[in-house]
């Protein structure tokens, strides 16, 4: 009801729309609409009353509301069922809570902080409150489980492909899955996969994007290595629009994925790249190697030359760019 009434005032802004015809629409009395009005208005929407004329939309709040992300998505699954926090811990394991009640392919957690955000190996992801776009992904890909990597590089592909067309500003891929700007990390991807040897059950990509922090709202330690799309483009972003957009993205590219297997979107994603052709240093928990990023092979590990010559296949570990 309240998002009928929603809809409502925003087909008709910025005319009025009477009392009377609203409870017309929705058989309803008087007082209900008055009540959805207030309980909009609690929700941060501006309205508007004036006597004999009704009600009126002045104002839509900076929130990442389902009814807000739904108006004007045009999705066929991805991001039709929404699931919304103010605040939650990891949008990733109330994803994969729900994932194990029963929920499915496309559905989206979103929140508008995270209190205990997740990185990759027990690392922190700083998720301040209406900063960001914090957001997980139920899917449920029918492939084994070693491809679910594939699903990692899509993501990063889709969101900077979002990015760009929402802002202009050109986010390059860090093999695994950073999206920088210049040096600096502007989004972060978390999957996470329940499987058997055959089949994945369902898989958790998780996806923080940093959007409207200003320098200071990062914490001391992360300013020199962390960016907002704000501070690159000196302006506020509209977090509904980036989040609509990356949506429709990740949907247009995982359906590509499906119907056309990896090798478009590894071909994207190495146009994409900031580490391929490259000296990189490859740090991994109890070694290091530098050398040459040559190549990414067909099941997204990276193909690292060695000074020696020898070509090291690496599935996991950090990248860091050399200057020489
Ligand atoms: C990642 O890990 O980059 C994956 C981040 C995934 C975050 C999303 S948000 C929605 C979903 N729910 C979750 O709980 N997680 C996912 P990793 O490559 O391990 O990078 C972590 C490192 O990035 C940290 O150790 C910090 O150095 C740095 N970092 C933390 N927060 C950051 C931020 N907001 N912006 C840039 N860098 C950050």
């Amino acid at each position: 009801m309240k998002e009928i009434v929603l809809r409502l005032l925003k087909e008709r802004s910025p005319e009025y729309v009477s009392g009377e015809e609203i409870c017309r629409l929705l058989n309803v009395t008087r007082t209900a609409v008055w009540k959805h009005i207030q309980a909009l208005r609690e929700s941060g929407y501006e309205i508007e009353a004036r006597p004999r004329a009704g009600y009126t939309l002045t104002g839509i709040p900076d929130r990442l509301y389902p009814e807000e992300i739904r108006d004007g998505l045009s999705n066929r699954f991805l991001g039709r069922k929404i699931y919304y926090f103010d605040t939650v811990s990891t949008t990733n394991d109330k994803a994969k809570e729900l994932a194990r009640q029963g929920d499915g392919e496309g559905t989206l957690i979103v929140a508008e902080e995270q209190t205990g955000g997740k990185g990759r190996l027990g690392r922190k992801w700083f998720a301040p409150k209406y900063k960001g776009i914090w957001f997980s992904l139920i899917l449920c890909p029918p492939v084994l489980p070693p491809e679910a990597n594939q699903v990692t590089m899509l993501a990063a592909v889709a969101v900077a492909s979002a990015i760009k067309k929402e802002t202009g500003i050109e986010a390059g891929i860090k093999w695994p899955n950073d999206l920088l700007v210049g040096s600096k990390k502007i989004c972060g991807i978390l999957t996470e996969l329940s499987a058997e040897m055959e089949r994945i059950n369902y898989l958790v990509a998780g996806i923080g994007i940093n959007v409207n922090q200003d320098e200071t709202d990062f914490p001391e330690e992360l300013r020199e290595s962390a960016a907002s799309l704000k501070n690159e483009s000196k302006r506020k972003i509209d977090r509904v629009r980036l989040i609509q957009t990356t949506l429709a993205e990740f949907e247009r590219w995982y359906g590509t994925w499906l119907e056309q297997g990896f090798a478009p979107v590894l071909a994207r994603w190495k146009e994409m790249s900031v580490s391929l052709n490259c000296p990189v240093r490859i740090s991994a928990p109890n070694n290091s190697w530098d050398g040459w990023a040559e190549d990414i092979d067909g099941d997204g590990a990276l193909l690292l030359r060695l000074p020696g010559g020898e070509l090291k296949r690496v599935i996991s570990g950090e990248v860091s760019l050399r200057l020489s």
